[in-house]
Formats: structure tokens, C-alpha cells, sequence
């Protein structure tokens, strides 16, 4: 395991004896895999199944990205088995617009999705071939649990099965809920032990503590029903692509006892040096607790699925890829809470690629990826052609089996410059700085992650880092000139 510790960017986290435990176990199961070729460059000697698991607003404070106090065993092991991307970023800082860029493989720039608006095939997107559609025109049966394309928003092109959580009772037909009405549409209302309503900068919503199991919520009932489709694709030998959209860590932070028993908030550690002025620390430590309770919630949901995966023998050909849609903060800087900027703890995100039979499990990759990469990885991955409708990102397969090899170096994100505006502030991350303009080229920020992870200090006007702005703004421009 030493190997393991050198090539980790935050060793405490592998200190832990589940994730030695995982490990060990992952890496002797794997010397004997039998479907690595995957990685080879050339097709698979047998079809690679992908599992692929979206969490919604799930930021990197996960026991495998260096966050001690979060109990993510689950993805802890995941990460053991695969190579998890340290810099990882999404396209833009919102559900919709993030999930329309690395379905499509394109980014905002191109598909034209900036707020909460679009269908599935509006506008530029009309023929575009999404990642699971070309699956499913590939022989996959291509599966849907969930928040995939977002709640109510669907592309039945894509799916060979597409499911929500709920069936309408009168009907028998599934329908779309907004997680506000979860509780009230399950008739879980009594089973709320406590609950709170919070306002803060960025950010406002509830938690409610429930007397309920997993199952009864539909994260549970997501993770359940990925696990019978399993069995299905297991008995059937069914070359299947599921994608199992979980809900939180997004908010309203409803989830059972005993995960919010794990994180007593008077024991949570505030980001250093965030600012106590104007907001009530004691609500800060309990939204802190809130989410990471409900972070190890969904964690036990994945473990549910991954253990199947286990029993039913499917480890051996099976892809899994797990990663959240966008990131979230948790008032580290400038006291702000949830997304919806470009600032680093908005838009970083966890990104897990467990690929059977790998030489580098357990590996960390530090060079800067982005969510739009997810797309031509698994073309690569799983030896399918470029789609018709083409790929904006980059396979990832190359830093897969070199983790420290060099990779494209940046990733570069968007955002609306406001409601009802078409024009877009962009951010490009190199694994030292990010820099962000304006759509007129008005320079915005410069960030040293090498001495500054928490964003205090703007470089954008010192003279001493022109050179690096100069340099990063003629790459971020050169890289937006090529998308459009
Ligand atoms: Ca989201």
C-alpha cells in the first residue's frame, strides 16, 4: 500500500482501515481480472457494461478526496479500485446546464442550455446523439433511475428504460416529483422527527430528520430498484448502460436518524479562515453537518448498488463512474453557500473511474478534467465510434493508465452573467490557477491554489502575476474560439 500513499494527494484519508481494507481486498481480486483490455487502445475482448452514477451537488468533501471528517466508506472503495480525478470540474455551476454539456458532450458554449429552461431537444441540441442514446445505438440497454437529465426533464430517445421513483397510484404511470414534495407526495410528512428551515447568503431551504429506513425515500428506492435491474441484466446477459441519478447531498437535507447522528454539529471543522462575520456559526454547523449526513447517506446507497455488482460477478466487466453535477460550498468563502458560481468549491467535483483489471487502482490524477471528458472516455473505454454529433472533450483513458502523464492542462467552465442574459463569463483551471473574464474580456480573478485553496487573495491586478494572467487569458480565449 505504500505506493498507494506516494501517489495520494491527502494521505490521512487512506489512513483509514475501511478504505486499507477495500483496497487490499480490490487489488487481490484484480490481479486475476479477466477483462482488462479495456485500457489497452484496442475493443474490449468483451463488451464493457458501464454503471454510471450521478449525485446531485456532491462536492469533493469525501473521506477519498481528503475530507476526514465524512464517513464515505463506499466511495472510499471505489476509489481504491479506480484512479479518482483530484481536479475535476464542471461545465458550468448548475444542475440543468451542467448535465445538458456532459450528456451531450458539448459544452454550454455550444449546446445553448444556461438555465433551468430547455427540453432535451431545443435548439442546437435537436439531433445531437446524448452520451446514453449512443449506448442504446450501440446494442446497450441503456437504463434510467431518476435525476439523469434533471426531475421532469427527460430525452426518451436516450433510454431503453426510464424511471422515476414514484408511481402515480391512480394512473400506475411513474411521475416526475420535485424533491420539495417528496415527503408530502410518500405520505412520509409524519415520520419527521425534527426539522429546520435555514436562510443564508446563497442559499435557503429545510433538513428534516426522519424516523424512516433508506427505502422509504426515493434515493433508497433508486439504489433498490438499480439493484433488481442488475439481477435482470445478470440473468438476461444484458450488455447495459445504468445511469442511477441520486438526489442529495442536493437540498432539502431529508434523510433518516441515524446519518445525521454521525455528525454532531458543535464537532464539525469550518473551513480555516472563513469569515464569521454576519451569519450565525452555529447555522453554519449545522448546514456543514446536514450535508455531509446527507453525503453519507447516498454513500450507503452506492454501496448497495457496488455490492451487487459484487455478488452477481458483473465486477469483472462493468465500468462505474461516479461523479456530482456540480460542486457546492459550504460558506468558505465569502460566507456563501450552495452553487451557481465559478468560485472553486462551486464547480469542483468529485470524479471516480473504476475500470476492471487497472494497474493504477487507487490512484489519484491531478491534472484538471472536466465532466464533458466523461463522453469520449467511455466511447474509448468501451470501444464505440465518435458519435455523429461529435465530442467537445478529451478521453481520459491516457491519464487512466498514466495518472501523472501531462493531459490537455486546463478545464475551462461558464456561467450566465445574469437572468435573461445570453452572454457568458467563462474560467479556465490549470492545476495551479484559475483565471475568470467576462464575456467582453473584463478580467475578473486570478487564483493561486498553490498558496491560496480557499480563494482569499484576487491576483488579477498584481503586477507580479501579469504575465501568468496574460498567458492563461490567451488560453482561455483560444480554447472558447475552438467550441463555437
Ligand atoms: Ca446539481
Amino acid at each position: 500500500m505504500e505506493n498507494q500513499h506516494a501517489r495520494c494527494n491527502h494521505p490521512q484519508s487512506l489512513t483509514r482501515r475501511d478504505l486499507l481494507t477495500l483496497g487490499a481486498a480490490g487489488l487481490a481480486g484484480w490481479a486475476l481480472a479477466p477483462y482488462a483490455r479495456a485500457l489497452s487502445g484496442s475493443p474490449p475482448a468483451r463488451r464493457m457494461n458501464v454503471l454510471f452514477i450521478s449525485v446531485d451537488d456532491l462536492n469533493p468533501s469525501l473521506g477519498c478526496f481528503g475530507n476526514p471528517d465524512v464517513q464515505t466508506p463506499n466511495m472510499d472503495g471505489l476509489a481504491a479500485r479506480g484512479v479518482r480525478f483530484t481536479r475535476a470540474y464542471s461545465q458550468w455551476p448548475s444542475c440543468l446546464p451542467s448535465r445538458a454539456s456532459f450528456l451531450s458532450g458539448w459544452y454550454p458554449a455550444k449546446t445553448g442550455v444556461h438555465d433551468f429552461s430547455p427540453a432535451s431537444r431545443d435548439g442546437a441540441l435537436k439531433d445531437v446523439t446524448y452520451l446514453p442514446q449512443h449506448f442504446k445505438n450501440n446494442g446497450y440497454y441503456t437504463a434510467r433511475e431518476d435525476k439523469i437529465f434533471h426531475i421532469g426533464k427527460d430525452d426518451p430517445a436516450s433510454w431503453t428504460l426510464s424511471e422515476e421513483p414514484w408511481k402515480d397510484p391512480e394512473s400506475g404511470r411513474f411521475k416526475p416529483i420535485w424533491t420539495g414534495i417528496e415527503l408530502k407526495t410518500l405520505g412520509l410528512e409524519p415520520h419527521v422527527l425534527t426539522g429546520g428551515q435555514y436562510e443564508v447568503k446563497g442559499e435557503k431551504g429545510l433538513y428534516s430528520v426522519m424516523d424512516v429506513e433508506d427505502d422509504a425515500l426515493f434515493d433508497g428506492r433508486t439504489a433498490a430498484r438499480g439493484v433488481e435491474l442488475l439481477e435482470q441484466f445478470k440473468r438476461d446477459g444484458t450488455a447495459f448502460f445504468l445511469a442511477l441519478g441520486f438526489r442529495r447531498p442536493h437540498q432539502p437535507w431529508t434523510v433518516p436518524k441515524k446519518y445525521f447522528d454521525l455528525y454532531p454539529p458543535d464537532k464539525i471543522t469550518l473551513a480555516p479562515g472563513s469569515t464569521p462575520a454576519g451569519q450565525n456559526e452555529q447555522v453554519r454547523r449545522e448546514m456543514t453537518a446536514h450535508y455531509y449526513a446527507s453525503t453519507t447517506f447516498i454513500d450507503v446507497q452506492i454501496g448497495k448498488v457496488i455490492d451487487a455488482l459484487d455478488r452477481l460477478g458483473l465486477r469483472g466487466n462493468t465500468i462505474v463512474v461516479l461523479f456530482g453535477d456540480q460542486g457546492y460550498c459550504l460558506g468558505e468563502r465569502d460566507n456563501h453557500y450552495g452553487k451557481g458560481t465559478l468560485w472553486e468549491r462551486s464547480y469542483h467535483v468529485p470524479l471516480i473511474i473504476d475500470v476492471p483489471g487497472t494497474k493504477n487502482a487507487g490512484a489519484a490524477c491531478g491534472q484538471p478534467v472536466g465532466l464533458i471528458d466523461m463522453y469520449p472516455t467511455l466511447n474509448a473505454l468501451c470501444g464505440l465510434p465518435a458519435p455523429a454529433s461529435g465530442t467537445q472533450g478529451d478521453s481520459l483513458v491516457p491519464l487512466l493508465e498514466s495518472p501523472k502523464a501531462a493531459g490537455r492542462g486546463y478545464t475551462i467552465s461558464f456561467n450566465s452573467e445574469g437572468k435573461g442574459k445570453a452572454t457568458l463569463s467563462r474560467t479556465i483551471r490549470t492545476a495551479q490557477y484559475r483565471y475568470a473574464e467576462k464575456s467582453d474580456g473584463t478580467p475578473v480573478e486570478l487564483i493561486d491554489y498553490d498558496t491560496d485553496p480557499y480563494e482569499r487573495n484576487n491576483l488579477v491586478d498584481d503586477p507580479a502575476h501579469a504575465q501568468v494572467r496574460a498567458g492563461l487569458q490567451k488560453q482561455l480565449r483560444s480554447a472558447v474560439a475552438a467550441q463555437l
